[in-house]
């Protein structure tokens, strides 16, 4: 992507015109949450002024026009990680998605299970999965990883066996930034029926994910990370197993027949979706992914991993910097985690707001990898298609100033 494109596509995102302590916002906080363009802002308030209403109950105009929209969204979500839209799940975020596969799998688990997770992972793909090992007796077994992040894939192969019921991994790290070696773990696991679940909350956004290529049997991910509003996420999983599983939430939409005695579940989705739904957020869900796939995922990629390149090779020039994760573009994606030797992450990232630049710090929501790492908080920066190559530079510069601040 060339940097014409790029001043092209920042026109598209208003809040990148907002000034913050008098400088231009340079925002590289994506992995936290990614901004919004004109087009997913207006079609939320398109919604509600035009057609707001129920879906799937009236026969009236309003909710025929609210509920063709709505499963319109679901079929862009199905094309675009190549699934199909009745094994696409409208949840409010990666972490709901990920508590819905862990509770729904739950009565398949028992002591003589085991349940594999890396060490990189965020909260929400760790913390259900050990109250689930609490819950049933399971062990949880954990993948070993280098400094780098790098999966040790002979120690996988060690500890996936015939009683691996569930492996669940981040695609991508969003503290290291690598990307996991998601075929070569589903090799390993396939011949013992082990469900391969994908943490998808920081790849889907960045990168083309296709669930048949990857044949995992769910991907977890939320909208807001991807150009979409917040209070919305999906949860994919493969139609056979999404049959088998018992819905965590009970109540409207999600019936088909209910007596005083009994309920029957309705047919997939909506099985899983009970209530009123996120309808707007789940509209302008659908119009990201049309901006999304008009700039082209690949194209996206391509874009981060030359900001990524050319970051890395700036912070060589630092020497009381120094980057927590792969050095190399090699399997890589746009989050740099960092740390000054003296100065505590909170500080740099105070100083930085004041030069308008938003990073974020912390322990990032994977407070065991963190600390693995002797140390208790990182700072990050993290990108997105709208950043550019001068705002790397800025950004860099404000690093050195940093150090000058606290002199
Ligand atoms: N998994 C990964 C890998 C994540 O990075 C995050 C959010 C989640 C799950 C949870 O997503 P949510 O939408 O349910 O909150 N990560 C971050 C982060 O790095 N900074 O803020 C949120």
């Amino acid at each position: 992507m060339n940097n014409f494109e790029t001043e092209k596509i920042r026109k598209d995102f208003p809040i990148l015109n907002r000034k913050i302590n008098g400088n231009p916002l340079i925002y590289l906080d994506n992995a936290a949450t990614s901004q919004k363009p004109i087009s997913v802002i207006e079609s939320i308030s398109n919604y509600y002024s035009e057609y707001n209403s129920n879906v799937h109950r009236g026969v009236h105009t309003l909710s025929i026009e609210a509920t063709d929209a709505y499963e319109l969204a679901r079929t862009k979500i199905a094309n675009f990680i190549n699934s199909k839209p009745e094994e696409i799940i409208w949840t409010r975020n990666t972490s709901e998605s990920l508590n819905i596969v862990a509770k729904g799998l739950s009565k398949s688990i028992s002591e003589a299970n085991n349940i594999v997770i890396s060490k990189m992972e965020h909260h929400s793909n760790l913390v259900p999965w050990q109250q689930l090992c609490i819950e049933t007796g399971a062990e949880l077994r954990y993948l070993e990883n280098d400094s780098d992040g790098i999966i040790d894939l002979v120690h996988a192969r060690e500890i996936i066996d015939k009683n691996t019921s569930i492996l669940s991994i981040t695609h991508m790290s969003n503290v290291l930034g690598i990307i996991n070696p998601v075929n070569e773990l589903r090799e390993i696991s396939i011949k013992f029926g082990t469900k391969l679940v994908i943490d998808g909350a920081q790849s889907v956004p960045h990168f083309l994910v296709d669930v048949r290529a990857l044949d995992c049997d769910f991907l977890c991910f939320s909208a807001h990370k991807m150009l979409g509003p917040t209070g919305i996420g999906i949860l994919y999983g493969k139609k056979e197993l999404l049959e088998k599983m018992d819905p965590n939430y009970f109540g409207g939409d999600m019936i088909s027949e209910v007596t005083y005695e009994s309920a029957t579940w309705n047919d997939l989705p909506y099985k899983f979706e009970a209530g009123t739904p996120n309808i707007a957020d789940a509209i302008a869900t659908g119009v990201a992914i049309d901006y999304l796939t008009r700039i082209g995922m690949d194209n996206i990629f391509r874009h981060e991993q030359y900001l990524t390149e050319y970051t890395i090779n700036k912070f060589s020039e630092l020497s009381n910097y120094k980057i927590i994760g792969p050095k190399i573009i090699k399997n890589r994606g746009g989050v740099i985690s960092f740390n000054h030797k003296n100065l505590h992450p909170h500080d740099v990232g105070e100083v930085l707001d004041k030069f308008g630049i938003a990073i974020r710090t912390g322990h990032h929501c994977a407070m065991p990898l963190v600390r693995s790492y002797d140390i208790v908080a990182a700072a990050r920066a993290s990108f997105y298609l709208y950043n550019t190559k001068d705002e790397i530079d800025f950004f860099i510069e404000s690093l050195i100033e940093v150090e000058n601040y606290f002199k």
